[in-house]
């Protein structure tokens, strides 16, 4: 990676290209790089005709602007965040970034999952993005010269949210409480499994997800909770993982865990906030009483940490300093808004709630639990309980309808749609723009710019991208970090670690060779770790394996389908698991729809129904005929409707930047059961 930048001229900063044709410079880098990629070699790769690939760009390339939304397809692969990057080229070339009506979105599948990833659910993160400490950026120093200074003020102030008046510049706010991860060690959810398969992870608290249905490779998730000592799960339902010492076939009195269920109830009898896809935060009523002795989350987490403050009250270990010092002050009937108010941030010198993260300070005196979200109670309102109807300038800005991160900002990097004198490119479009005569940014929407008074004629004024230390988009993702005119540096930790230009390479299980890179060493991305164990992850050859597997959500279920095969009439459409063969692959293996088959793969083997159809086309990959099959992953034991899981067929490899494990294509064999 460190061989990977811009040429730096006598004043450090990037040299820029006297034009576009310029021998060595990013453009030229890419086109010479690109030009591998004809539509005849995309074709023997992807069996799509050549054709057909040269008219969805021409397509592509006739419209201006165009939006590119994207989910699984793309990001479920061992080069799943490549596959994005070749958008943000294809955006930043067209000049759709930050213009109404481009952009590129990530269609997020879980109705929260923004909100998830924003309060730090990623093992990497702390809320709001900020990275986690490892043993290189285990003191506040260490941690800014990673992170920038831009970042490490939201940090101070979340410091200050957790730990009141316990931080103090004098002790950095405290950050020495803070546990530290070992920064080369995989802690996503297949590391837990497999650390409790080699035995070091003695207990796991499973919240909201059921990943003895959704994670690939399911054996190990089963091996590893059975030799945990403890499983605590918080669900609506007893599902699969609660039940894991249940599983059929399984002697319960075999499995010594000992497993607690704690009954949460359902978002439809708690309040609180969602966040969706385009980060607009929208509160939510309660509805009915929760059953039984059910309670919100919230509540159970509240509970749950009066009881631990309690337990640690009286611990002399440094390691516990955490807990006892942990602020957590919120009233029992208000427990959800006294949590965001804490998010949002208050001016400790007035008590007051901030109204946006330009009231963030430096110094120790304001607070905010997660900088992207200051603002989003301020002004004396709750303003994702807003529901504004005006759309000035009629672009579906709605900017008074709830309350979107960061502050209220619904079209990112729209300066980008301005010309370099801050009017827009498009008169007929326009949602920002430099208003002289009053001397700052206007608009529609939010101006996303550093600060609105500084116009066109200034640096920060001409930065569309000021996350980034140069200012402009990143064609190629390499590290840069230099002072913004903020006067702060931002961190470069998007550099991907497979390449700052996006490559392709075949699954880690595929049936062909990677023509783009005969060297066997590339036939799959190279930064993958895998097997990460080898005696539990042996990976398929075509020869026994011959087919492709995918796999994906059905209309009629819910992921794991935890909720969904609770619901009897969602249970008469689709009430068991079934593999999709086309008709050419079923004559050649002897199977008529409704006939029961095995599915095997190098991991594990499932009975199912053939579903034969004419959509299942072969396709031909470097001159040979390729069969791929395609199974739904909602089903498991419990439940109205059970069926055996697809996922003890799937692979745990992992794409090398986000852990995203690649559920889109492993190798199986089908023979008739
Ligand atoms: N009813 C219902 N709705 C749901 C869900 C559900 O379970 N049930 N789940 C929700 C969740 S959590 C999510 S994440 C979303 C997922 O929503 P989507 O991302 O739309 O879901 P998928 O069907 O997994 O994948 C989309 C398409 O990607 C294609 N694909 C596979 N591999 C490739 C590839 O290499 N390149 C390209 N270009 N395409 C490929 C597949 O053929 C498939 O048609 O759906 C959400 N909505
Ligand atoms: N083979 C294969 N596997 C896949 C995929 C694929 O395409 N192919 N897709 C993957 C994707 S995109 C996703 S998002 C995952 C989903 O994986 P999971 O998150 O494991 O699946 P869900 O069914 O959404 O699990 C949600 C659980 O939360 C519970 N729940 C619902 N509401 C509440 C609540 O308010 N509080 C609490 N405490 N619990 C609640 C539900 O009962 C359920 O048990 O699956 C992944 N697995
Ligand atoms: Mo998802």
């Amino acid at each position: 990676m460190s061989t990977w930048g811009y040429a730096l001229g006598a004043d450090k900063k990037p040299v820029k290209a006297q034009d576009l044709f310029a021998p060595n410079t990013v453009m030229s880098r890419m086109k010479e790089h690109f030009s591998r990629y004809t539509v005849e070699r995309v074709e023997q790769i992807t069996g799509m005709k050549a054709a057909d690939i040269q008219l969805a760009a021409e397509i592509f390339t006739s419209a201006n602007p165009t939006v590119m939304m994207y989910a699984l397809g793309m990001t479920q692969h061992t080069v799943g965040v490549e596959n994005i990057r070749c958008f943000t080229v294809l955006q930043l070339l067209r000049g759709n970034i930050g213009v109404p009506g481009g952009g590129i979105d990530a269609m997020r599948g879980q109705p929260n999952v923004q909100a998830s990833t924003d309060f730090g659910i990623m093992f990497q993160y702390f809320p709001g993005y900020l990275s986690y400490p490892t043993e290189k950026t285990n003191t506040l120093e260490k941690w800014t010269k990673a992170s920038g200074t831009f970042r490490a003020k939201w940090l101070k102030n979340m410091l200050k949210a957790w730990f009141g008046d316990y931080a103090t510049p004098a002790n950095d706010y405290g950050f020495n409480l803070l546990g530290v991860r070992n920064g080369s060690h995989n802690d996503s959810i297949y590391g837990l499994f497999e650390d409790a398969v080699r035995g070091t992870v003695k207990c796991a608290y499973i919240c909201g997800q059921n990943p003895h249905v959704t994670n690939a490779n399911l054996s190990m998730v089963h091996d590893g909770m059975c030799k945990m000592d403890s499983v605590i799960v918080q669900d609506i339902f007893v599902n699969e993982t609660a039940e894991f010492w249940k599983r059929p076939g399984d002697n319960p009195a075999d499995i010594q865990t000992e497993v607690v269920f704690l009954p949460a109830c359902s978002y439809l009898e708690r309040r609180g906030t969602i966040t969706n896809s385009m980060r607009l935060i929208q509160w939510r009523m309660e509805g009915p009483k929760p059953l039984g002795d059910s309670k919100p989350d919230y509540e159970i987490n509240n509970r749950i940490w009066h009881r631990l403050q309690d337990l640690y009250k009286d611990s002399t270990e440094a390691r516990d300093e955490i807990i006892k010092r942990m602020t957590w002050n919120y009233s029992d009937d208000q427990t959800v808004e006294d949590i965001l108010k804490e998010i949002n941030g208050y001016d400790l010198t007035t008590g007051k709630l901030v109204t946006g993260i330009g009231q963030l300070k430096d110094d120790g005196t304001t607070s905010s639990g997660m900088w992207i979200y200051a603002g989003v109670y301020g002004d004396g309102q709750h303003k994702a309980q807003r529901r504004g109807q005006e759309d000035n300038g009629d672009m579906g800005i709605y900017p008074n309808f709830g309350w979107a991160w960061p502050d209220n900002i619904h079209l990112l990097y729209n300066r980008a749609s301005c010309d370099a004198n801050g009017q827009p490119v498009d008169p007929d479009h326009k949602i920002v723009w430099w208003d002289a005569a009053k001397g700052r940014w206007d608009g529609y929407d939010v101006p996303d710019v550093g600060n609105r008074s500084k116009g066109p004629d200034t640096p920060d004024g001409q930065k569309p991208f000021r996350m980034t230390g140069e200012g402009v988009g990143r064609l190629f993702a390499a590290e840069y970090s230099d002072l913004n005119p903020d006067g702060m540096t931002r961190d470069h930790s998007y550099t991907p670690v497979d390449g700052p230009l996006p490559e392709f390479y075949e699954p880690v299980e595929s049936p062909t060779k990677n023509s783009l890179h005969e060297d066997s060493r590339a036939q799959f991305n190279p930064c993958v770790i895998y097997p990460r164990m080898p005696e539990r992850q042996r990976i398929g050859t075509k020869d026994e394996f011959p087919y492709v597997l995918t796999s994906s959500g059905i209309a009629e279920h819910w992921c794991s389908g935890t909720v969904t095969r609770n619901i009897p009439w969602l249970n008469e459409l689709v009430k068991e698991n079934f593999v999709e063969i086309g008709q050419k692959l079923a004559r050649k293996i002897g199977v008529k729809s409704g006939d029961k088959v095995k599915v095997s793969s190098a991991r594990g083997e499932i009975a199912v129904k053939a579903m034969v159809t004419e959509r299942q086309q072969p396709l031909t990959i470097n001159g040979e005929e390729t069969h791929m099959v395609w199974m739904p992953y909602s089903f498991g034991f419990k439940g109205l409707s059970t069926g055996p899981s697809t996922n003890y067929l799937t692979i745990d490899a992992l794409d090398p930047n986000v852990q995203e494990q690649e559920f889109k294509a492993c190798l199986v064999n089908i023979v008739k059961a």
